[in-house]
């Protein structure tokens, strides 16, 4: 059975982002079942915890003896098993990983620090000063995504891993209108979201906050 951390229980601001949620709509697409290993902060640092993620954090999966870590390594694990995530030939497969690592690496850190600013504790100040910057900064990388875009319904011909990962780093501006600014990418975002291997896995993810 593949088992994936999940926290308890998280402030509202962060529930519905937490990064299991990407593992879970990962393995609902793949119709692959998993059961959540639920943590507490607790739990984070406990030996026990760490031999599955060296950083204490969710999410950690486990399946038959392998335990992995990095939400981006545990999609892509996944989507190697699945056509429902990764077209078949090479060349699609290898356009879908860059676009996986492209929304981890070169769209999420922008937004990783806008977040940061407005939802994180910090020197208000210091974060009125910073913040046109790096939503500039934000808006810069929205509009090239937008830009590939274009009129397509997804970054390549078809849904695949690349747009599981690029939603939930967009749905990382929820507390702002940005991603609203940008026409082409609300869209994509809701089409994504539509799916019903989305709905399972926010449903189920937001089951656990709620049972807390
Ligand atoms: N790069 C890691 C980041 C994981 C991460 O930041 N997880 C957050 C929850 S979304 C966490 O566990 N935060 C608590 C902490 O860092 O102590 C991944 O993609 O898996």
């Amino acid at each position: 059975m593949i088992t994936v951390s999940a926290f308890r229980w998280v402030p509202p601001f962060a529930q519905g982002l937490v990064r299991d949620l990407r593992v879970r709509w990962a393995l609902e697409e793949a119709g692959l079942p998993y059961e959540a290993r639920i943590i507490g902060f607790e739990d984070q640092a406990t030996p026990g915890y760490r031999a599955l993620q060296p950083f204490g954090q969710v999410p950690a999966y486990e399946e038959n003896g392998l335990t992995l870590f990095e939400s981006g390594a545990i999609v892509l694990h996944i989507a190697a098993r699945s056509e429902n995530l990764m077209p078949a030939d090479a060349a699609s497969r290898a356009r879908a990983m860059t676009w996986v690592i492209s929304a981890l690496n070169t769209v999420e850190p922008p937004i990783a620090n806008l977040a940061e600013i407005d939802l994180f504790p910090g020197d208000a100040a210091v974060k009125a000063a910073r913040r046109p910057e790096v939503e500039q900064r934000v808006r810069l990388r929205l509009g090239e995504v937008a830009e590939v875009l274009g009129t397509r319904d997804y970054l390549e011909d078809r849904f695949t891993a690349g747009d599981l990962m690029m939603t939930t780093v967009l749905r990382n501006l929820r507390q702002t209108d940005i991603v609203a600014s940008f026409p082409t990418l609300a869209a994509y975002q809701a089409r994504c979201e539509a799916r019903p291997a989305f709905t399972k896995a926010l449903d189920a993810q937001m089951a656990v906050f709620a049972a807390a």
